[in-house]
């Protein structure tokens, strides 16, 4: 059957299986969405308020339903507003299939109108990116896209499209999309770390974002359990075993919980899954874990022993790893003094501080909730305190750290899970980033529920200001410039304003069942600090606790 250029690359994304698409429209991809117009396909497209927007849509989808998030945008500045939301997926392992138009092959290299070479632009933060050159290719380069974005180490993957290709006619073959096994991993590899695993005393799990990837939480969680091994989490691999479990010692690092930091410090062996060791875990490198011998497991060769040394590199899916680890060590060990559950705060009073406001929102919303969050404090005090016992509910930009990440993540989290409340918290500062995609959640009523942790600050950097110098805050102080309702208001969304504990909880009990989306203004206080924090170069039990001068604040 002969299609059209711009029908092929439709009819593959309905192959797939792709519902929904996020994009924005353009000069070199009106021929894409003509073709979105007419031809009957049930692939739903939103459109977004910007192109950075649409892509960190599509990865939040990707992030919570763990099908690649697929993005549609225009040539020269549609592609270049992809790029922040591109390298925020590649960082975190996200698959995504983006979709950039081009100008038409006649026009490529003449400073075209729209023309950048987005391909040379995205070399380095993509797993894989090409532009295609004739209009046979079309089908098995969506296809391969799709394999190369879900398959081993997911990630991002961009086509270039030259408009000329889309209104082009050929053959539609009707391929079928093969996406490749994971590798079967060399047992001997494991093997070897065996006896070092059975004899250990203090070992600890450390796991990462890889847990995630591999959907393999419940395989961690039965084999911690059964084994009594305590697990300790980077930001990315939050929610992969149970926070409310007492073998759980929460977040590791920077902002890592003092149980953590200590146990992995003291620990004589370390099962690393899926982590990678980002100098955000390991603090001064020389002094990171000293006692122990480290086994560390992932899907990418490329990991292992890249950030620490590693004396057991074990290359393999983490689902197969951790079956063959139950098998062999069963229910072997003692089991160990179980760390004391962390408590929770008091239920909050008057003026609102993040740890009792994070767990009057989880009460509020339940365990089931998606949350998104932007980046700063907020975004370390919701990993700390929200208490996700499930994976791909903590959706949050750890690699790159983008400030900006969590709206469109929030909507596009929200679009491929209807059957779950998702949550946006966010800072003032990083809101006002990408605020914009209130019209899209306006346009599509999206039922977020959007909650501002504003304390006026950019509070994380002044943070560091007050902690490392001297309280010098530098561009970084009050601003509250913006009336977030009447922001909320103004794209047609109900606003609150919340100073209490007791307005909030009024708040919440009108908004829990709302099935619309709803913006929070929650004013707190600039000064809270996240605590532990470990200092720059320090290592990750050099923590200040906030407990120094008895306040929970430093003076
Ligand atoms: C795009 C981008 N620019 C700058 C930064 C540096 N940065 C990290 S946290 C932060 C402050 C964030 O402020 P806000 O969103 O209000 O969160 P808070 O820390 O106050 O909770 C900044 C500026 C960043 N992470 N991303
Ligand atoms: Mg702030």
């Amino acid at each position: 059957m002969k299609r059209s250029g711009a029908q092929i690359v439709l009819d593959c994304l309905n192959k797939v299986g792709v519902d929904s698409i996020f994009g924005f429209p353009g000069g070199a991809v009106i021929p894409l969405y003509d073709a979105l117009y007419d031809t009957g396909h049930p692939i739903r497209h939103y459109r977004t308020c910007h192109e950075q927007g649409a892509v960190h849509a599509a990865d939040g989808y990707a992030r919570t339903t763990g099908k690649p998030g697929v993005c549609l945008v225009t040539s020269g500045p549609g592609a270049t507003n992809t790029i922040t939301g591109i390298a925020t997926a590649f960082l975190d392992s996200v698959p995504l299939v983006v979709i950039t138009g081009q100008v038409g092959r006649p026009l490529i290299g003449r400073d075209s109108f729209q023309e950048v070479d987005i391909t040379a632009m995205t070399l380095t933060i993509t797993k894989h990116c090409e532009m295609i050159r004739r209009v046979e290719d079309i089908e098995k380069t969506i296809l391969r896209a799709f394999a190369i974005a879900a398959s081993g180490r997911p990630g991002p993957v961009l086509v270039d499209l030259p408009k000329d290709l889309m209104l082009q006619e050929t053959e539609y073959l009707g391929l079928d999309l093969t996406v490749p096994e994971a590798p079967v991993f060399d047992r001997s590899q494991l093997e070897q770390a065996l006896p070092t695993l059975r004899e250990a005393r203090r070992p600890v799990i450390l796991a990462g974002g890889g847990v995630v990837l591999a959907n393999a939480s419940e395989e961690l969680t039965e084999f911690a359990m059964a084994y009594g091994i305590p697990v300790a989490n980077t930001l990315m691999g939050t929610g992969t075993f149970p926070q409310s479990h007492p073998l759980a010692l929460g977040l590791v690092g920077m902002h890592g919980s003092q149980e953590a930091n200590r146990a992995l410090s003291e620990a004589d062996l370390v099962l690393a899954l899926g982590a990678r060791f980002s100098d955000r875990v390991i603090g001064a490198p020389d002094q990171f874990c000293r006692q122990a011998q480290i086994i560390q497991v992932d899907i990418d060769v490329n990991e292992l022993g890249k950030n620490t040394d590693t004396h057991f590199p074990v290359q393999g899916d983490l689902k197969a790893v951790l079956q063959v680890l139950r098998e062999e060590l069963g229910n072997g060990r003692q089991p160990m003094a179980e760390p004391a559950p962390r408590p929770m705060s008091a239920s909050g009073e008057g003026e609102l501080t993040a740890q009792p406001l994070l767990e009057a929102i989880h009460r509020a919303f339940g365990d089931e909730t998606i949350v998104a969050t932007e980046v700063g404090q907020h975004q370390m005090w919701t990993a700390q305190h929200f208490g996700f016992d499930r994976p791909r509910r903590f959706i949050t930009s750890g690699g790159l750290g983008t400030m900006g990440f969590g709206l469109g993540a929030a909507i596009g989290a929200q679009i491929g899970n209807s059957d779950r409340q998702v949550l946006h918290i966010a800072g003032d500062g990083s809101f006002k980033m990408n605020c914009n995609e209130l019209g899209t959640v306006s346009k599509y009523r999206v039922p977020l529920k959007t909650f501002v942790f504003n304390n006026q600050a950019l509070g994380m950097v002044r943070q560091w200001q007050r902690l490392f110098c001297d309280g010098r805050f530098s561009e970084t102080d009050g601003d509250d410039s913006v009336d977030f309702v009447k922001l909320a208001q103004a794209y047609g969304i109900r606003g609150y304003r919340v100073a209490t504990f007791a307005e909030l909880e009024a708040v919440l009990n009108e908004i829990r069942a709302l099935e619309e989306p709803v913006v929070v203004d929650c004013l707190m206080s600039r000064d809270e600090n996240v605590y532990p924090i470990v200092p720059p170069g320090k290592a990750i039990t050099d923590m200040i606790t906030g407990q120094e001068t008895g306040k929970g604040e430093l003076a």
